[in-house]
């Protein structure tokens, strides 16, 4: 197997980098942003403190979305047989419409109302009046139309300014239906600096409101839950089929390519395999308190991550049987993966990256770049907490502000006749002594080289700086980062949507990504393309505090 290579030798100083991020800013943000610009000492877990989930200083063009978009968008939009209602504009209902293009298969008879944009199209006069009646009008006419087993209602900023009871509402109407399922989210976009708030709220209800709720056992032996897994560009198909091949039964994915039932059935499951931290190890520990289920950590980001996050899940059953199958599964899907990444090899090995995306695929996709010999100098999150970067250990350091307080922290309790621990204590320490680690996340940080800069919440004039000067030979973002890198002469992914590319996850997947970036890096369009003003500079101004 070819290693990944130091070859590109690294020109430039991290600091003094640093330094020119923070130069243009006045004193007050330049300080503020010099917490969220670490220089990585890469020393495992005790890498420097970084600020992360604070609040973005107004003005600053943040890459971030909002709590509505984390919630609706990322959490229950994969979902296909739950009506998801939107509370609001028809701004935020379009918005939310499948733009992630996360994907589903209902199956020649299965419910699917992902295509569908659910919406009480609020105007001027709900504003004023209120749109308690117009929700519940809507609530009624989605249930006549499709008698769903389930309708989530999703609250936009304008409903918590004007104070709509969104939760009486759907508690009533749940009481007067009596077949379907009906509750809410408070999850205006304000409600947090950024998504992650929505996640969590997100979370909370999926846990108080339909996870437990059908306790009949589902066939299959080695039973997992999947956690923070969306099926964008059909990631979760890939890892189905990776599953399925092994002998692994997939109980619930939250949320990709899922349906009510599967959350309602997911405390049937014997593990939970998280691979976004970040927006789901709420429920990955609800889970644990509730009904004694454990959780570790996974990857299907790479076929070497995918490898190792199958053999994982097989040390944990403990069953040779399992074992032996993913061995051979492994065997099976590699010599394809390995054909790939050594024709790419050649073109890719030494090139280098930037990653800044929501929070994990900033992490998992460094992995990918290593497997084509490509190293990530820049990386970072638009809304991780300090624990994504830095690693679980720090969590009882974290300082709570009044943001995060926000956001109720649901108290959860052993379930009286339905908990039962999946592992004996002694089977856990046994496990542990071995290596194997529960409930843990080692962060970013530790996985960069020292001297990268890791960045958290990313701006649009940092992003082009950054660009800049470090000039890396590809620059992973989103769309609204998309053209103006482009423009800077930098081949750019979109790592939230895809382009419309993928499958990037498993064995599959990897090969695709390999396709696809070696393609992007060896294309010299972008740096063909130059503006008049580039060419020839016409105008040029200073701030007033320079
Ligand atoms: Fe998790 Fe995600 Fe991500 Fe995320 Fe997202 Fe996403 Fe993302 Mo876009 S759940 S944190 S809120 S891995 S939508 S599938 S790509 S920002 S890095």
């Amino acid at each position: 197997m070819a290693t990944a290579s130091n070859t590109k030798i690294v020109q430039w100083d991290p600091a003094d980098i640093k330094a020119e991020l923070l130069k243009k800013y006045p004193p007050k943000v330049a300080r503020k942003r010099a917490k969220q610009i670490m220089i990585n000492e890469a020393l495992e877990n005790d890498t420097p403190e970084i600020t992360a989930n604070v609040r973005t200083t107004p003005g600053i063009i943040t890459m971030r979305g909002c709590t509505y978009a984390g919630c609706k968008g990322v959490i229950m939009g994969p979902t296909r047989d739950i009506v998801n209602l939107v509370h609001g504009p028809i701004g935020c209902s379009f918005y939310a419409w499948l733009t992630r293009r996360n994907q589903t298969d209902p199956g020649p008879e299965g419910e699917n109302y992902m295509p569908y944009c659910f919406s009480t199209d609020m105007q001027e006069q709900d504003i004023i009046f209120g749109g308690e009646k117009k929700l519940e009008a809507a609530i009624q006419e989605a249930y006549d139309l499709f008698h769903p087993k389930s309708i989530a209602v999703f609250a936009t900023c304008p409903v918590g300014l004007i104070g709509d009871d969104i939760h009486t509402v759907t508690a009533n109407m749940k009481k007067k239906f009596g077949d379907c399922n009906v509750y809410a989210f408070s999850c205006e976009g304000y409600k947090g600096v950024s998504q992650s708030a929505g996640h969590h709220i997100a979370n909370n209800q999926v846990f108080r409101h339909i996870v437990g709720k059908n306790d009949e056992v589902k066939p299959g032996k080695y039973k997992i839950n999947l956690l923070g897994e969306y099926n964008i560009g059909g990631d979760g198909f890939e890892i189905d089929r990776i599953f399925t091949k092994c002998g692994i039964t997939c109980i619930s994915t939250f949320s990709g390519n899922s349906t009510y039932d599967q959350f309602a059935s997911s405390h049937t499951a014997d593990l939970n395999a998280v691979m976004c931290h970040r927006s789901i190890n709420y429920v990955a520990d609800m889970l644990e308190v509730k009904y004694g289920i454990p959780w570790i950590k996974v990857n299907f980001i790479g076929a070497d991550s995918t490898a190792k996050s199958l053999r994982k899940i097989a040390r944990y059953f403990g069953e040779k049987e399992l074992i032996d199958q993913v061995e051979k599964v492994i065997a099976e899907e590699m010599p394809d993966v390995q054909a790939a990444r050594d024709d790419v090899l050649t073109r890719t090995d030494g090139k280098t990256a930037m990653l800044f995306v929501g929070a994990s695929r900033a992490h998992h996709y460094q992995g990918l770049f290593n497997e084509m010999g490509m190293k990530t100098i820049s990386a970072g999150y638009e809304f991780a907490h300090r624990d994504d970067y830095e690693g679980r250990q720090v969590i009882p350091r974290i300082k709570l502000d009044a943001d995060s307080r926000n956001i109720e922290e649901l108290e959860v309790e052993a379930d009286e006749t339905r908990f039962n621990p999946r592992k004996s204590p002694e089977e856990v320490k046994a496990l542990g002594e071995a290596g194997y680690k529960f409930k843990h996340y080692e962060g970013l940080a530790s996985d960069m080289d020292k001297g990268t800069l890791i960045i958290d919440d990313l701006n649009q004039y940092e992003a082009e700086k950054l660009v800049e000067i470090m000039k890396p030979d590809i620059f992973c973002a989103g769309i609204k980062e998309k053209y103006s890198i482009q423009k800077t002469g930098v081949p750019m992914k979109q790592l939230h949507s895809y382009d419309s590319g993928g499958p990037y996850a498993g064995f599959k997947g990897a090969i695709n990504f390999y396709a696809e970036i070696d393609r992007l890096v060896g294309s010299r369009v972008w740096s063909y393309m130059k503006a008049p003003w580039q060419k020839e500079p016409q105008l040029s101004a200073t701030y007033g505090w320079e």
